[in-house]
């Protein structure tokens, strides 16, 4: 059962907003560029394992002006090799657990979006930005590698070159970029992103539970099996999908003209 949402105070680290079946979770310490300190780390941990049964999809955004300036750099001068690997692995189990959550997620991007902030948007399973955003991997100036995931997940959305461009050179890419070389999936006019999160969180929440699970947990798996091993994982994830009732119950509205048909966009 899950335990409920710690309420927000003004100090709170996060805040959030329920919407209808949406939940949004903004990152909230907008005077250090929402840079990400353990503190903050460890509350989007409570607050994953805390979703309230009746939500249906998370959108997390920054307060403030930014996104998220990445990794609280006042915290890493004093760490060590082996706190330095621990703390990187915490950060993996929180990421996990947003690109695992039961639920989808989707990012809400604007101003900056460095480092260990792209890495947090990229284990989100949709990606909205604003004109403002920009994406960026100072890790090579400032002498230090990514230590969030991003080196597994950026790859995969928009290429090693990429990447290694933008930790070799410091190369900013704008939002306008982003939305063509895969860094988000869908760009909105200035100040527009959290609101189109939003929409799209809604609608993603109508969809059948066990579909939006298959998306998220076997759709990856999928995608990097091979072949042979994926149409197996597709055929078996396609005969559970559509033999639950919600499916059967869908199929049949459609069947009696009772739900929205596709429409052209
Ligand atoms: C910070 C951080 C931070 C801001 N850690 N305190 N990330 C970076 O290398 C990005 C560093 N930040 C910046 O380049 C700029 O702050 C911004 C371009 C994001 C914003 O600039 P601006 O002019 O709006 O703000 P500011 O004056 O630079 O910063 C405001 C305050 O936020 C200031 O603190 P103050 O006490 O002097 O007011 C800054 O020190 C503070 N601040 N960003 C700590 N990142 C798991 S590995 C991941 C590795 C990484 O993420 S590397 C990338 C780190």
């Amino acid at each position: 059962m899950a335990q409920p949402l710690p309420a927000a105070t003004a100090n709170s680290l996060l805040t959030f907003e329920t919407i209808g079946r949406v939940l949004t979770v903004g990152l909230n310490r907008p005077a250090k560029r929402n840079a990400l300190n353990d503190g903050i780390i460890l509350e989007i941990e409570r607050c994953f394992a805390a979703l309230p049964e009746d939500i249906g999809a998370v959108v997390i955004h920054g307060i403030g002006d930014h996104f998220s300036a990445g990794l609280d750099l006042s915290e890493l001068t004093e760490r060590d090799a082996t706190a330095g690997l621990m703390h990187s692995r915490m950060w993996h189990r929180v990421f996990d657990t947003i690109q695992h959550a039961r639920i989808p997620v989707v990012a809400a991007l604007k101003g900056a979006v460095i480092g260990g902030g792209l890495e947090l948007a990229c284990a989100a399973h949709i990606r909205v930005a604003e004109p403002s955003a920009y994406y960026a991997l100072p890790e090579g100036q400032r002498g230090i590698f990514v230590g969030g995931g991003g080196s597994v997940r950026l790859p995969r959305l928009v290429g090693v070159a990429r990447m290694a461009d933008m930790m070799l050179t410091g190369r900013v890419y704008t939002a306008a970029e982003g939305v063509v070389h895969g860094f988000s999936q869908y760009l909105t006019e200035e100040g527009g992103a959290l609101a189109k999160a939003i929409e799209l969180a809604e609608r993603v929440a109508q969809n059948a539970p066990l579909t939006n699970f298959a998306v998220m947990q076997a759709l990856p798996l999928i995608a990097e099996a091979s072949p042979q091993t994926g149409l197996m994982l597709e055929a078996l994830m396609a005969s559970v999908a559509q033999s639950d009732q919600e499916a059967k119950t869908r199929i049949r509205a459609f069947l009696d003209r009772k739900t929205a048909k596709v429409q052209p966009s």
